[in-house]
């Protein structure tokens, strides 16, 4: 979400200040414009990611039963009624004619949800009525958690544009290690819940603010799976500083009881 994501930013460049060794947002050369570019830029075209949903208070989500969207625990407040969030579904372009909005009825966060950084980052929307769209699939036992996923959003093109994107942008992104992540975000000082948690991203490719709460995804026997949950970065597509994903194989049962209670 995009204030926990700037205090977090700002926490954790408060922290390196103090050490000395502030991370410096990601420049060209001087006065050249910022050149990471994240979620690769490209743009969805309509029908990819039919589950893919927008939620009002600018963050992503899925569409796992026809009347239940998985998010990030840090993008809605605690579990209960609520009617407070709209849903924008079966669009690229938020703006476009077609966009279908339902609004919230009741929202299940995880029990021991604290704020992002702190694992166990999700939770279950269950929308007014029931939406004729596609859901996706949790991954189970059977998925990896390492290799190449496609993660996707409406958020921020790039750390500084300070504006969310109209367009759906996704690009892939490489799983990296547990321990190479650790050590990166523990100079920042945060201490990565590394068994609920997935870091990736590459070069220049990440997700970025906006995006929280959408999905990592890859593709079985034909069928898009979700794997991840944007949860939380330093910045955005920093050398060195991975975007972290709720490791959803390790709440898939926890996930499934509440989407039962909602459906
Ligand atoms: C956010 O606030 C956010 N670079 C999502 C992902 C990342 C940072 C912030 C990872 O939605």
């Amino acid at each position: 979400m995009v204030r926990n994501a700037a205090s977090l930013l700002l926490a954790a460049a408060t922290v390196a200040a103090l050490l000395g060794s502030a991370p410096l947002p990601a420049r060209a050369a001087d006065g050249e414009r910022p050149v990471r570019e994240v979620v690769g830029g490209k743009v969805a075209t309509a029908g990819k990611f039919p589950w893919v949903v927008r939620l009002s208070m600018g963050c992503g989500g899925t569409l796992t039963a026809p009347q239940v969207v998985l998010t990030a625990g840090h993008c809605v407040g605690e579990t209960g009624p609520n009617k407070g969030i709209t849903v924008t579904a079966g669009v690229i372009d938020l703006k476009s004619d077609r966009a279908i909005t339902v609004k919230s009825v009741e929202v299940i966060r995880a029990d021991d949800f604290i704020t992002e950084t702190r694992g166990d980052d999700w939770a279950v929307v269950k929308l007014e009525r029931p939406l004729n769209l596609p859901t996706i699939d949790l991954a189970g036992d059977g998925t990896p958690d390492t290799g190449t996923f496609t993660v996707m959003g409406w958020g921020q093109t790039r750390e500084k544009a300070l504006r969310q994107s109209r367009r759906l942008h996704y690009a892939s992104v490489p799983t990296i290690p547990d321990e190479t992540c650790a050590v990166a975000y523990r100079k920042a000082g945060v201490e990565v819940v590394r068994d609920e948690s997935i870091c990736a991203g590459r070069h220049g490719v990440d997700t970025c603010q906006g995006d929280s709460g959408g999905p990592m995804v890859h593709r079985e026997n034909g069928r898009w799976v979700q794997v991840g949950i944007v949860s939380w970065g330093l910045g955005c597509a920093r050398d060195g500083y991975f975007g972290v994903y709720t490791q959803l194989a390790k709440f898939r049962p926890a996930i499934q009881e509440a989407i039962r209670k909602l459906s």
